[in-house]
């Protein structure tokens, strides 16, 4: 009998490319895009025009600041204010600024997988609101979670916003919020972004800017690949590709080979052909609506407590109990 190789990985990274770009059709996921070139091209989108859900989410706060943080402070017992994937904060400056103004008792402790990013939002938490008594956290989402359940003692409020969640799949996403509600206890609060269906081409807009920001960020897992891997993709061969399913509610990226290519990836000891017009799938963000949100947190076993929105219902912020 043949003995089909298995191929060893040197990282996770290595063994999800392996896997996508193998598999029919290809794929690749991502939390990829994000190296320090990536995670400063989403800083670039988020300050896009287009990009409407950042101001969104800032408007919502500035707007609602006052209720959000009482549901906070709540009895007035302390509490820590944890968040994942952190990111500059600009948009929690604005709640740790009401949060002092209402003289809350907490702590505030951003979670983020980047040493920089954390770095960087401590230092200007210390100079802008230096009331607010910062822990940084440094680790993934899932390892955090897992601190966060066995920290015992205070209060936890989570905020988990920027619509991360829909970067994952009903499934994934269901799993992940089962994750949340098992790292909290009844009395704590889960505070969370969530983008909403509206007109499909203001969707499309902002996952295609003429600038190509969105563009370069996709495709950054191959120059990454390309880095990491030794890689010779030529992004130059490939055209940046956004659908949006109004029904669904999910937008996908795709990378699409605009000629047949062949490409070696040197530590997979890969060799990948791609046919003229063959996709890769990189991105999915989801688009939700009151319903939608309701039955992920039914199945994770969770209760919305109440929600949030902007003049045009064009994104929500949900707060949610166990
Ligand atoms: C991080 N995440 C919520 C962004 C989104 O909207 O899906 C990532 C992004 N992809 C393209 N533009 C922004």
């Amino acid at each position: 009998m043949h003995n089909k190789e298995i191929p060893t990985f040197a990282s996770v990274f290595e063994q999800e490319v392996y896997e996508g770009l193998t598999a029919y059709p290809k794929y690749l996921s991502s939390k990829y895009f994000y190296d320090e070139i990536g995670d400063k091209l989403f800083q670039d989108i988020m300050a896009m025009p287009e990009y409407y859900l950042t101001n969104c989410e800032f408007d919502i706060f500035e707007e609602h600041k006052k209720k959000i943080v009482q549901h906070f402070i709540n009895d007035g017992s302390p509490f820590s204010l944890f968040e994942l994937g952190a990111g500059d904060g600009k948009k929690t400056k604005v709640l740790l600024k009401q949060l002092v103004d209402s003289k809350a008792d907490f702590d505030y402790r951003p979670i983020d997988i980047s040493h920089n990013v954390l770095k960087q939002l401590e230092d200007a938490i210390k100079k802008e609101i230096p009331e607010v008594t910062i822990n940084t956290l440094q680790g993934t989402y899932f390892e955090t979670l897992r601190d966060i359940g066995s920290a015992n003692g205070k209060r936890k409020v989570i905020l988990f916003l920027g619509s991360n969640i829909g970067n994952l799949l009903h499934p994934m996403a269901i799993e992940f919020l089962q994750n949340m509600r098992d790292s909290i206890n009844e009395g704590d609060l889960i505070f969370m972004g969530f983008d909403q269906k509206k007109h499909p081409q203001v969707i499309l807009d902002a996952y295609n800017d003429k600038t190509g920001i969105t563009e370069a960020f996709n495709k950054n897992v191959l120059t990454r690949i390309n880095k990491e891997m030794g890689g010779n993709f030529n992004t130059d061969n490939f055209l940046h590709w956004e659908v949006y399913d109004p029904e669904s509610g999910t937008a996908k990226s795709y990378l699409v080979s605009k000629e047949a290519q062949e490409v070696n990836i040197e530590s997979l000891e890969l060799n990948i052909r791609l046919k003229r017009w063959e996709t890769i799938h990189t991105e999915i963000s989801q688009k939700y609506d009151d319903e939608v949100v309701e039955w992920l947190a039914e199945k994770a076993g969770l209760t919305v407590v109440t929600s949030f929105s902007d003049a045009e219902d064009n994104y929500k912020n949900y707060v949610f109990k166990k």
